[in-house]
């Protein structure tokens, strides 16, 4: 089974606007409401493959019930731990069409209780060989920094496949324990790195670099440039993305590595699982909400060639 825990889920609220005039009433063009955060995320795109897993994390307030509800309607199996105070965050996606800029304004989230913790990482203990623990995203600030390596500490010798996306101390923190991959962006990859990552030779160079620092797999995404990844059986491919409109790239990150998992599951081969990843990204990012199996399956056709 796969789980995936977002100890930081989000509304996300994609606003598309012609320019921001700051210090004025800005009206949107279009606005768009997603139940998110990146475990979740990659949890609605594995559904989407036909990869079952089960959503942990912590949910607050009458945003996490929303959410709850929303999971549950769209198929997924939701199992939140409910936190008494605060509320679940509303990430904001800002798109102006003036010159295609994409702001994110990603609160901190809701104060999550120490035993509330606790609870969690007695459910992942439980974890065993074959299951896949994906870590994605953010933490809120009152959740100790090396969580995701605590969880991987937990874990160890277990034959628990753990993916992640994060970033910073998050990433670099449960390196050693050798995951089975790892997925930041070129800009994550890059401060991690000690390079500006904006070339697939960049990004190859991450990748690899992410491989000697202990990841088995190492994926550096490049969003409409393409991905790099670096895998176990020794050898760094580059896949460009396909061309097309980006419309809304809120997940994109979490459906490459949704489309990566589903693709290693299903072929045990790595440029495949990239390339299945790479379509599941791109059909994400050219559409309003996250990818449709059709746009997946189109796109895997188009890049396969
Ligand atoms: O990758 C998109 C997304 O998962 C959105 O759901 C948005 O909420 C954001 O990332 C959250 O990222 P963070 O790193 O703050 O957890």
């Amino acid at each position: 089974m796969i789980y995936t825990v977002t100890f930081n889920p989000a509304v996300d609220y994609a606003l598309r606007v012609g320019e921001v005039k700051r210090g004025q009433v800005n009206r949107t063009v279009s606005d768009e409401v997603s139940f998110g955060g990146k475990g979740i995320n990659v949890s609605t795109v594995l559904k989407t493959l036909g990869v079952e897993s089960t959503a942990l994390g912590f949910a607050a307030g009458f945003t996490g019930e929303a959410l709850e509800k929303g999971l549950k309607k769209n198929g997924i199996n939701a199992e939140f731990i409910h936190l008494d105070e605060g509320m679940t965050r509303i990430c904001i996606k800002l798109y102006e069409e003036a010159d295609g800029a994409e702001t994110e304004i990603n609160p901190a989230g809701p104060v999550i209780p120490k035993e509330k913790i606790n609870e969690l990482t007695s459910r992942l203990k439980a974890l065993r060989e074959g299951d896949t623990l994906v870590l994605a995203g953010s933490v809120p600030g009152s959740v100790s920094g090396d969580i995701y390596k605590q969880i991987c500490k937990d874990l160890a010798g277990s034959g628990v496949r753990i993916a992640a996306d994060a970033s910073g101390d998050l990433l670099t923190g449960i390196l050693p324990y050798r995951p089975f991959i790892v997925k930041p962006n070129h800009a994550e990859a890059g401060e991690i790195c000690g390079i500006e990552a904006t070339t697939p030779d960049h990004a190859r160079e991450c990748a690899a670099a992410l491989r000697e620092m202990g990841a088995q797999n190492a994926i550096v995404s490049m969003a409409e440039k393409g991905a790099a990844l670096a895998a176990a059986d020794g050898n760094v491919y580059f896949i460009a993305a396909p061309k097309g409109v980006a419309v809304n790239s809120v997940g994109a990150g979490d459906s490459m590595l949704a489309g990566f998992l589903a693709g290693f599951i299903a072929t045990g081969d790595y440029r495949q699982s990239l390339l299945r990843g790479i379509a599941a990204g791109s059909a994400t990012a050219f559409s309003k909400g996250l990818a449709s199996r059709e746009d997946y399956d189109r796109i895997l056709k188009e890049i396969s060639q």
